[in-house]
């Protein structure tokens, strides 16, 4: 089964690759293209715009986690950005007549893209299997049902709540608090495909699963290194944090198997003056592209040049920081020693040149900031792989001092608030023990079940009601066959979205369609409007206040939409669920008790950028075992595929959010009315017989032997190494076995799928 993802293109296929700068007149261009698609008012789009990431009175941009900028607000948007609020404001609705109109069956056929087009869902819904439609159902109704099913489960670990990183702090705290107050820690999130290895190397080897740096740090570096992360697309208000760097003279090094638009020049958009001169910033000193999962050999070459010279120079090291905060350098120096260059070479894919080219600036630098995303994090060593940039790292002290340190790129804009606010399979022991004092419930012991896991336990049946707090996770998880049958064999489905997606039409026995709020819009509760908070990537913790009208009366807050599942599952609960709705303040102030670092909360997310969630590892307090920083001493693992398979990695175009496609182009890679391809090097298409543009089988052989295919996708030759493939997420997912996934993190290998690829027969 090979699912319809994007839009049904009319065009011609094109790939002509792109020579001009990221952002820019290219971006002005496709944002008022998409406005004008989306209905979007004249006077309203912008409106908006002009209040997002605005300090104290706007919305908190629903795109990427990239802080605001430091000096308050002035326009710090981007394209992307854009293009994601617009389409959370779109004029399009879909009501009860589209739901009479079109049953499930039917809707099935569609294409993701065309189910989500249909614009804003308005009201409660629920499926009818004798009719085979969604039918409206009241919201009392609705919470009855959930209630109902929830309180008749033999276990309350039979239910699986998951959250996307869009949902808000408070949401986020209530939503915890109730799945624990039933009696689960079944508690996945998209977190759990996306940085759980950097939050588990972060939390080994520094005591804290988060970055070190902030926004001010980037200012003042003296070396970026930007591993994986396709900046231009996915963080590009990262651009002007590069031009900016470059322009005062800093070294950028872009470690990607591809040349990404952000590793080469921008315009930023709301610099005003060079928009009119088209005047183009660079972005990058120095580009290396390695092998898909070659990245902790690069890692490991450059610890060991700088231990090399280290013998004759020994500035090299500050070997006063390994004595005073580290653990385990000895250990970590032998390894290095040890690893052959030969196999650092092979491994990585680069020269030993390369590998000392990008040393040199790291020796060069007295403050080093290494950053990175997705392709870091989703493959088999992930967390390996961080832990061996923190190894870097601290072999130059560049840690808890200015403009040095590890800083991850989170994806959706509130990932990190989730977890911060309790979304997390594997609690701590101190986190529940504050949780239970503060709102004086007894919440379970056990683990619970991440994505990958709850997937597995619907499929056999141990999970029978599956809530979606947010997001799309029939498209979004791996294995899509497998995931659908999973969702499928659940008694009860509750999807809380704001828009049509694949979830609502892959759904269990019964099933609900919960429509909420956006975070654009005014959300009126007893004692007022209300706002929710949010935490972005380097920790900072602001308020988000809507200031549209919602996309239909009938629409509730989430913290609203969990206050009601809540009471109706647990009549007898203490929590005062409907007073916390009255007026998020009072969810606040428990939060301030429950949750490390948020002392006087509502005080403190007031002030005008809101504050930063303290992080003991930047004031060189670890708190790991040894209460040091610990280096790791992994062996570097094999990552070459075996002749005749390439290491294929699913990623996003430019104009998609993640399961959401905008249209078929991907702009700075050159495509054009395309999104079932996949980018090849040249010689291995040679070697295969695959022309340029014609198409090709992709057979994926799984960790068990089993097999995967996706027939008819189009080779683009592309400037990639040998040996790697690229193509589109959530398409690929098809590719990515349910059981194929990292035994560090337990998240899904989708950026390292052994796959072979022939032309189609
Ligand atoms: N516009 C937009 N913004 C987004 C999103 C979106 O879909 N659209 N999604 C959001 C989310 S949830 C997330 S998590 C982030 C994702 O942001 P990214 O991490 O940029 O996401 P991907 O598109 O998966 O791109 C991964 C990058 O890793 C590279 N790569 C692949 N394999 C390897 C490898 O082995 N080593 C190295 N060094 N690089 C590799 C790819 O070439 C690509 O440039 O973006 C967030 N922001
Ligand atoms: N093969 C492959 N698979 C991947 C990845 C990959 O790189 N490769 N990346 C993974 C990553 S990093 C992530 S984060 C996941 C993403 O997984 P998810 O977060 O589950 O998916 P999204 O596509 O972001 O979710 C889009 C849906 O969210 C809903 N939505 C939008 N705004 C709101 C809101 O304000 N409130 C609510 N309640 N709902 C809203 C809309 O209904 C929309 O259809 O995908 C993962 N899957
Ligand atoms: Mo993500």
């Amino acid at each position: 089964m090979e699912p319809r993802v994007g839009p049904d293109l009319q065009g011609k296929a094109e790939f002509r690759p792109y020579h001009h700068p990221a952002a820019g007149w290219g971006a002005a261009k496709s944002v008022s293209r998409f406005m004008a698609r989306e209905g979007a008012l004249p006077v309203d789009g912008p409106r908006a715009i002009m209040k997002m990431n605005h300090e104290r009175t706007g919305f908190d941009c629903p795109g990427c986690a990239w802080p605001d900028d430091t000096k308050g607000l002035h326009l710090d948007i981007c394209e992307n950005g854009i293009k994601h609020v617009t389409w959370e404001m779109t004029r399009k609705r879909v009501g009860r007549e589209f739901f009479s109109t079109h049953s499930v069956t039917e809707l099935a056929g569609w294409t993701d893209y065309d189910l989500e087009d249909q614009g804003r869902l308005t009201e409660p819904m629920t499926y009818d299997p004798d009719t085979d439609h969604y039918v409206p159902i009241s919201w009392k109704d609705a919470f009855d049902l959930v209630g109902r099913t929830l309180r008749e489960l033999d276990d309350p670990n039979r239910a699986s709540f998951y959250t996307s990183g869009r949902l808000g702090n408070e949401a986020t705290f209530l939503y915890q608090l109730m799945a624990r107050e039933l009696g689960t820690n079944n508690l996945p999130d998209c977190s759990n495909m996306c940085h759980e290895a950097s939050g588990r190397a972060l939390q080994a080897s520094l005591g804290t699963g988060k970055g070190t740096v902030d926004l001010k740090d980037w200012e003042t570096a003296d070396a970026l290194f930007i591993f994986g992360v396709n900046a231009a697309s996915n963080a590009p208000r990262m651009l002007t944090a590069l031009a900016e760097a470059h322009k005062r003279g800093a070294q950028i090094v872009h470690v990607n198997p591809l040349v990404e638009a952000a590793a080469t020049r921008t315009i930023i958009p709301h610099d005003f003056k060079d928009m009119a001169t088209f005047h183009a910033t660079k972005t990058s000193t120095l580009n290396l592209q390695p092998r898909i999962g070659g990245d902790m050999a690069l890692l490991r070459g450059m610890a060991k040049a700088v231990l090399e010279r280290s013998v004759t120079d020994p500035k090299a090291l500050d070997q006063e920081f390994i004595d005073r905060h580290a653990t385990g350098f000895e250990e970590y120096r032998a390894l290095c020693e040890a690893t052959p260059w030969e196999v650092i070479e092979r491994q990585s894919g680069l020269s030993r040149d390369d590998v000392l080219k990008a040393t040199r600036v790291y020796e060069e630098a007295d403050r080093s900031i290494v950053s990175w995303c997705l392709g870091l994090t989703q493959h088999e060593h992930g967390v390996d792989t961080v832990r061996e940039i923190v190894n870097l790292l601290l072999l130059r002290g560049n840690l808890g001092r200015e403009g040095a340190g590890p800083s991850p790129v989170r994806g959706h804009s509130n990932v990190q608030g989730n977890r911060t606010c309790g979304i997390d399979h594997r609690p701590t022991e101190e986190f529940l023990d504050r949780l239970a004092e503060a709102c004086g419930i007894d919440p379970p012991r056990a683990h619970g079940l991440d994505t990958v896991h709850t997937i597995k336990a619907m499929h056999s049946g141990d999970v029978k009601v599956f809530v979606g707090m947010g997001g799309n996770f029939a498209l979004a998880a791996p294995d899509t066959p497998y995931t659908y049958a999973a969702l499928e064999r659940c008694e009860l489905t509750v999807q809380v979205s704001t828009k049509l997606n694949r979830s609502h039409v892959v759904h269990g026995r019964r099933a609900l369609i919960l429509p909420c709020l956006g975070r654009t819009e005014k959300d009126h509760q007893r004692k007022g409007i209300q706002s929710t908070s949010v935490e972005d990537s380097m920790s900072m913790v602001h308020l988000s206040i809507g200031m549209k009208r919602p996309a239909s009366p009938h629409l509730l807050s989430e913290p609203a939409i969990i206050a009601g599942m809540a009471r109706a599952a647990l009549p007898d609960s203490k929590t005062p669920w409907e007073w916390y709705i009255e007026d998020y303040d009072r969810i606040r102030d428990t939060m301030a008790k429950a949750l490390d670092g948020f002392e006087d909360f509502n005080r403190r997310v007031r002030l005008p950028l809101g504050f930063r969630i303290k992080q003991p590892a930047r004031e060189l307090v670890f708190l790991t075992p040894s209460g040091r920083a610990e280096f790791s001493a992994a062996a570097l693992p094999d990552v070459i595929p075996a002749s005749d398979t390439l290491a294929l990695g699913t990623m996003r175009s430019h104009d998609q959010w993640n399961t959401t496609i905008y249209s078929g182009n991907d702009r700075y890679r050159g495509i054009k009315n395309l999104r079932t391809l996949v980018f090849m090097n040249r010689a291995d298409m040679r070697e295969r017989g695959i022309a340029d543009m014609s198409p090709v089988d992709i057979m994926s052989v799984a960790k068990d032997g089993s097999r995967r295919h996706l027939d008819g996708y189009l080779a683009v030759p592309y400037d990639i190494p040998r040996g790697c493939a690229a193509g589109y997420m959530p398409e690929m997912n098809v590719l990515c076995a349910l059981g194929d996934y990292s035994t560090q993190s337990d998240q899904p290998i989708m950026k390292h799928v052994k796959v072979t690829i022939r032309p189609s027969s």
